[in-house]
């Protein structure tokens, strides 16, 4: 284990902060130590990449490598950076029930974390709440699962070594509605407090309100540093206190694009955190504009296609990509004859699995906007300029947007089962671009059909 230097407190910039009382004799008696640490969390492990698996079995496959592999290279990065501790803000595992090949993966990890004196702090999310965590895991030597006490509070604390304490709460069952960030505290005489949960910071759209705070809670429970999960994108949401969000290992699908990984922090002093991405996902999902000008043919466009997929970043090693294209641009008409033309896009599907790191092809599609027609359509007095302007204005107003996804949900659950709806279909309200994109493209859609029609 690493050994810690002994710094004495820093200029208590909070000073003015009413909520964070410290008296001065217990801050002289607390220490500071440098230490480092990982954050993860949302590794998922175990998605089963059902939906993927019907469209494209070979993509599923590779994906449900790259979740375990990705763990790995999270656990390797902190042997690597012989940090002092791991820690896990929930979604560990994808369901209540993991599969065989999840629990071995996620065991070997503590395992071989324990054997390199890298102890780990897991508070558990809605995706792999207590009540079902599997019992054989719980008692795993190196492994500190918070507990989730229904009494007044249920924040647990681990003093990891004299004066670095670590808080965390788990969740009890999927479902937890109540704020458990406001019943974080730090203790008197701590000299670092490192705050673990799943939660949902309010104004942050697209997201269940699981364990929901706000930013100004998580400010106010003396916390040197929260490490958050369940928001899929890393955001660091306060540099001071540090509150970030280290995001998935591992994107699962076209909204969780970019780069994804761990965080590795650095506790140099009590207002010094910092925390450095560690991109560990061997799968990346890319959306790109790809642009076409008059002059363009369609290997030109091809070959744009290759380019934008040619990555090579300071990451390990990519096994894949998979790209989205949104053709962009003026010429409307290549642009179709690209999207169209089973070859074309069958030729590009090829070039792309064909570079070093492979690309998959999402899909290839115009963006509705494209068009300049449908633009002056939309400036229309008739019917179909009305209904234009009315998907547009409608996508921007959250209440009526949240009124009308309801109304087609209402009748989406009269044909589909609920089991059958991805996520950002179920919750109403939460997942607001989403239903906006949908609005806009059914705009788009109806225009394009009235543009086309030829009485
Ligand atoms: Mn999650």
């Amino acid at each position: 284990m690493a050994s810690f230097r002994c710094l004495l407190p820093q200029d208590d910039r909070n000073a003015g902060d009413p909520r964070i009382v410290i008296d001065q004799s217990e801050r002289e008696a607390s220490f500071v130590p440098e230490l480092t640490f990982i954050h993860a969390a949302d590794v998922h492990l175990g998605r089963p990449f059902s939906g993927l698996d019907r469209s494209n079995p070979e993509l599923a496959a590779l994906f449900r490598k790259s979740s375990a592999e990705a763990w790995n290279r999270m656990v390797g990065v902190a042997v690597q950076r012989r940090v002092d501790f791991v820690v896990l803000a929930g979604d560990v595992f994808d369901g209540a029930h993991p599969s065989v090949r999840a629990r071995v993966v996620f065991r070997e990890g503590i395992e071989q974390l324990y054997h390199a004196g890298i102890p780990v702090f897991l508070a558990l999310g809605n995706h792999d709440p207590l009540e079902k965590f599997p019992d054989a895991l719980r008692k795993l030597p190196g492994l500190h699962l918070f507990a989730a006490d229904p009494g007044p509070s249920r924040v647990e604390r681990r003093d990891f070594t004299d004066g670095v304490r670590i808080y965390g709460a788990s969740f009890e069952r999927s479902v937890v509605k109540e704020n458990l960030a406001a019943q974080f505290n730090r203790d008197p005489g701590v000299g670092v407090a490192v705050g673990v949960l799943h939660a949902h910071v309010s104004g942050l759209e697209g997201h269940e309100p699981y364990a929901p705070c706000t930013l100004d809670d998580l400010r106010g429970s003396g916390m040197d540093i929260w490490c958050l999960g369940h928001v899929h994108s890393r955001r660091i949401l306060c540099e001071d206190p540090l509150i970030l969000y280290s995001g998935t290992l591992q994107g699962a699908h076209i909204r969780e694009g970019g780069p994804k990984g761990c965080s590795l922090v650095t506790v140099a002093g009590r207002h010094e955190a910092t925390a450095e991405f560690f991109s560990v996902a061997p799968v990346r999902w890319e959306s790109f504009d790809l642009p076409v000008r008059e002059v363009d043919t369609v290997d030109d466009v091809i070959r744009s296609a290759e380019e934008l997929c040619a990555m090579d970043g300071p990451e390990m090693s990519l096994h894949a990509t998979v790209a989205r294209f949104t053709v962009v641009g003026a010429s409307e008409h290549l642009a179709q004859s690209l999207t169209s033309d089973p070859e074309a896009v069958e030729l590009l599907a090829e070039r792309l699995s064909q570079l070093p790191v492979p690309a998959f092809l999402e899909s290839v599609t115009v963006a509705t906007d494209i068009s300049p027609a449908l633009e002056a359509l939309k400036r229309d007095e008739g019917l179909v300029g009305e209904l234009l302007r009315e998907c547009e204005d409608a996508g921007n107003d959250p209440l009526r947007l949240d009124e009308l996804s309801q109304i087609v949900l209402k009748e989406l659950r009269r044909h589909v089962s609920i089991s059958y709806l991805p996520d950002h279909y179920r919750v109403n309200g939460s997942h607001r671009d989403v239903w906006r994109n949908l609005l806009r493209e059914a705009g788009a859609v109806t225009g394009q059909m009235f543009l086309d029609w030829e009485p």
